[in-house]
């Protein structure tokens, strides 16, 4: 009897002992690669035909394709605070890029809500939120969120400064070419660091301007015939140039036999810029908040978990990336901090299991519009003015501070153009404004975008005393 119970409790021991091991040891490793200003269609998995991107198309053939998938902002800087604080842009005020109060104040209608351009560190960022599953954390690339990585729980932070390159894609000196040079840190960070689970934030500067690539491959599409919008060279070199990074790193995974258990998530932080490409059929680009700006290429590749060649369709939005990561890590999400997201690891395993009702932008800024382009934008003088977005199901409705505020609001809705309202669905280009025709589903929309703007705590911008005066 004894012996049994020695036993027994030998078995308790090892149970008790050998799953933490177990799971720590199958802890998936994240790769997220982050590309700047790169379209919804300019990948090749996405309809690009003057571009070419075999390695991203194989591997997101390979895996799962995410059609519906959001930035949470339609340029840099806040996109990337939400991705990596968890939450959406009113709760850390990183809503745009340096100034909101882009273009001349005489266009301005409205006063708009000063910009935070850094995360606090009061906020407790994906890689801090990781730290306690025992993850080690990169944050190579663009960072653009003020204080250094380092601080905010990345164990390795590197900008494109701290590889030698202070401006352009370039090294002046030796002629390295950044997207080259950031890859190959990120590659000595995973060789690094293949024993520990890690989480790898590789943010590439391309495709952003200045528009700076590799004369042989800029040579090769120069002599390619361009497809619609999609014609300028460079832009498709520094696209080709992001092809090989990725095809990099899934080549160092498959080395060091890491593949199987890592996620591998590719993904950019808002729109095309107008000047150099296209979204079509979408409408806009960077800085717009139609779908243009905002819809991004993604695909997530993960052998062991994720089904090859499978879409999800389903509407996601950066700031899901956060409690997915917590999830599949096993790591806890932090006490006392709300995370706006939604953990996606259920679409992942194939499961339509997401319960979010609707995904929300709030925009108090402006983003002047880019010179000689005012394309499929809504006025020749802003790619934006200060604007709050809902989407919920097939329905994507904006509403507009100015004309909400100076032109009567609700009660003058019908004609004041402060509401837009689409059926992505059917009207993918948002070309069929419904606003007075779909007049329930607009209401609907509208009643729970002012909660939600109510519930944040969403600053709104303020009116001007002359406009004050003159209405
Ligand atoms: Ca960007």
């Amino acid at each position: 009897m004894r012996r049994f119970l020695n036993s027994l409790g030998f078995l308790l021991t090892l149970t008790l002992l050998f799953p933490l091991s177990i799971q720590a040891a199958e802890k998936p490793n994240i790769v997220f690669i982050l590309i700047d200003d790169m379209g919804w269609t300019d990948v090749g998995f996405m309809g690009a035909e003057y571009y070419e991107t075999p390695n991203i198309d194989r591997l997101a053939k390979g895996g799962m394709i995410f059609t519906q998938a959001y930035a949470n902002a339609a340029n840099c800087a806040p996109t990337r605070a939400c991705l990596l604080s968890g939450q959406y842009t009113p709760r850390h005020g990183v809503f745009t890029v340096g100034n909101s109060d882009r273009g001349k104040s005489e266009d301005r209608r409205l006063i708009p809500v000063k910009n935070i351009t850094e995360i606090s560190l009061n906020k407790i960022t994906i890689a801090e939120a990781l730290k306690p599953a025992g993850y080690v954390s990169a944050a190579i690339g663009k960072w653009h969120v003020g204080n250094t990585p380092q601080k905010q729980g990345f164990k390795v932070g590197m900008e494109r400064v701290d590889v030698g390159i202070k401006n352009g894609h370039f090294n002046k000196k030796s002629g390295e070419y950044l997207t080259d040079r950031l890859t190959d840190e990120a590659v000595n960070f995973i060789k690094e660091n293949r024993e520990k689970p890690f989480f790898l934030y590789l943010a590439h500067h391309a495709v952003h301007t200045p528009i700076q690539a590799k004369e042989e491959i800029t040579k090769k599409f120069t002599k390619k015939e361009g497809v619609g919008c999609h014609s300028q060279a460079e832009y498709a070199a520094m696209i080709a140039s992001v092809d090989e990074s990725v095809a990099k790193i899934n080549h160092t995974l498959d080395e060091l036999e890491l593949s199987e258990n890592t996620i591998l998530i590719f993904f950019s932080d808002n729109g095309g810029h107008g000047t150099y490409t296209c979204q079509k059929p979408l409408r806009g680009g960077k800085g717009m908040y139609y779908e243009g700006g905002i819809r991004e290429p993604m695909f997530a590749y993960w052998p062991k978990i994720i089904k090859a060649g499978t879409t999800c369709n389903e509407p996601i939005i950066s700031s899901d990336f956060y409690p997915t990561f917590l999830d599949l890590a096993g790591a806890e999400k932090p006490e006392n901090y709300i995370l706006d997201g939604e953990c996606i690891f259920p679409l992942l395993k194939g499961k339509n299991a997401i319960k979010r009702e609707a995904i929300f932008w709030h925009f108090p800024g402006y983003l002047e519009a880019y010179k000689g382009l005012t394309d499929e934008s809504r006025d020749p003088i802003f790619r934006t003015r200060p604007v709050s977005v809902i989407r919920k199901g097939d329905w994507k409705l904006l509403m507009f501070h100015e004309e909400w505020m100076l032109d009567g609001g609700r009660e003058k809705i019908t004609s004041n153009n402060s509401v837009e309202l689409y059926n992505l669905q059917t009207d993918v280009g948002e070309s069929n404004n419904l606003c007075n025709i779909e007049v329930k589903k607009r209401n609907e929309l509208l009643d729970d975008l002012l909660k939600w703007q109510k519930e944040i705590a969403a600053p709104i911008p303020t009116i001007t005393n002359s406009e004050y005066i003159k209405n």
